[in-house]
């Protein structure tokens, strides 16, 4: 086979299989045009890290960055700088139905020829990038970056013992509100800022709570600025351990769902980053019944790994289910976290969003009322068996329909544009 894709008259066969799919989704009660429209609004987050290993411009860690955060692989055509991943990102969503939103690290910085330390960032250091994202009508969000750096040798960054170490990582988490606020307030959309940071130990640590008492002290400084809410979104992200801090993390789920509710700052829940039977899928309507909203890294856990391409699959799937059920798509915010260097680098972006897009769009087209209605008779057979029905239903139609409108490719002829990007740009790197 020489190209991937349909033969043919391809919008002529799409919407032809869009027209039976809409028969079959009108029987259960769902109108698959008002879906259609809906899925416009779904905004993802696509995190900049996976187009190169998670480097980030400072030039101090070339591929490979501290704080148990690693990818894998060294396939060709690593994006080495700002405009080279830019262009990548570019490539990457003409090949993803939808307006998405870039996430954007500290260390992603542009600063000429001078190295800026971390604690003297400013938003003129992400202009470039402000300035692209204005150029396409998209949003930004924002992470401090508190891995890769001397100062986080020692594994503690903002729960240092000490105060001088905390003070460096105290200082940049707040400059780094500030940044987001200020790009948020730019573009118009409002910046998710996530901290997450690396704290913790490979083996048994005895002051526990001595640490944990810092972090909250620590966030307290951090959070201290209040900003406009339609400017800058604050979240902190739970972890259960990491390479190197395999026996205790500072930042657990429980200390962070406490800090986000005391706080009022939203939790970030990474599917990767809790038991390997752990679903965060139930977790939230949990969180939604006290915090108004909350943030999402969708990733996928493999063994000890937090990170591989997102695919559609059970977990997936089950995530935009909770959010579809709670009517939350206005209060979840989903970011995307994976990183493989092991495949080109934008498949792995494409896979991973268009999987995520593909799990929202599913999560949609359910019957939820008429489950609801099964459910509310106590007729458990019944919302049993559609649920079975439903797994079979036309969703590919549906999905190739709104490629197809979004002006992306249909099926697998991305890959013939992957192709292609790869012959022209990434193997000239
Ligand atoms: C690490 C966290 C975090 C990072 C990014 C790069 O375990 O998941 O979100 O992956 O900030
Ligand atoms: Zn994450």
């Amino acid at each position: 086979m020489d190209k991937y894709g349909l033969i043919g008259n391809v919008s002529e066969k799409v919407n032809k299989a869009y027209e039976y799919a809409k028969d079959v989704y009108n029987s259960y009660g769902v109108n698959t045009d008002e879906i259609l429209e809906k899925m416009k609004s779904i905004r993802i987050s696509l995190h900049c890290w996976q187009g190169d290993d998670v480097a980030g411009f400072e030039k101090l860690s070339e591929g490979v960055s501290g704080g148990g955060i690693m990818a894998t692989g060294n396939y060709p055509g690593r994006a080495r700088n700002g405009d080279e991943l830019r262009q990548d990102i570019e490539k990457a969503m003409e090949l993803i139905p939808g307006k998405h939103k870039i996430n954007l690290h500290a260390m992603y910085a542009e600063t000429g020829n001078t190295y800026v330390e971390r604690d003297k960032l400013e938003v003129s250091h992400f202009s470039k990038w402000v300035d692209w994202a204005k150029s396409k009508g998209i949003g930004i969000d924002f992470n401090p970056t508190f891995f890769a750096h001397k100062m986080a040798d020692s594994g503690f960054t903002l729960s240092n013992k000490d105060k001088a170490i905390r003070e460096f990582w105290i200082e940049h988490g707040k400059r780094c509100r500030k940044i987001a606020a200020e790009i948020g307030k730019e573009l118009g959309i409002p910046c998710v800022n996530n901290v997450w940071i690396p704290d913790g130990s490979k083996d048994f640590t005895v002051s526990r709570l001595e640490h944990r008492l810092i972090l909250k002290d620590a966030l307290d400084e951090v959070f201290s600025e209040k900003y406009d809410r339609n400017y800058l979104l604050d979240a902190v992200e739970s972890k259960l351990f990491g390479i190197g801090s395999e026996t205790y993390v500072v930042g657990s789920h429980e200390f962070y769902m406490s800090y986000a509710l005391t706080r009022d700052v939203m939790i970030c829940l990474d599917a990767g980053h809790f038991h390997p039977t752990e679903s965060i899928a139930d977790k939230i309507s949990s969180i939604l019944s006290f915090n108004k909203s909350l943030l999402l890294h969708v990733s996928r856990g493999v063994r000890w790994d937090s990170d591989h391409v997102v695919v559609l699959n059970d977990e997936t799937l089950a995530i935009a289910q909770e959010i579809k059920r709670s009517n939350a798509f206005d209060k979840v915010y989903i970011a995307l976290d994976f990183f493989d260097a092991s495949i080109n680098r934008i498949t792995a972006w494409v896979v991973g969003t268009r999987a995520a897009l593909k799990s929202i769009l599913i999560s949609l087209l359910e019957p939820t009322e008429l489950l609801l209605k099964e459910e509310l008779a106590g007729n458990l057979g019944n919302r049993l068996a559609l649920m079975e029905e439903l797994k079979t239903l036309p969703f590919g139609a549906v999905w190739d329909k709104f490629c197809l409108d979004n002006n992306v490719p249909v099926g697998a002829a991305w890959l013939n544009d992957i192709k292609e990007y790869e012959e022209k740009v990434l193997s000239k790197r």
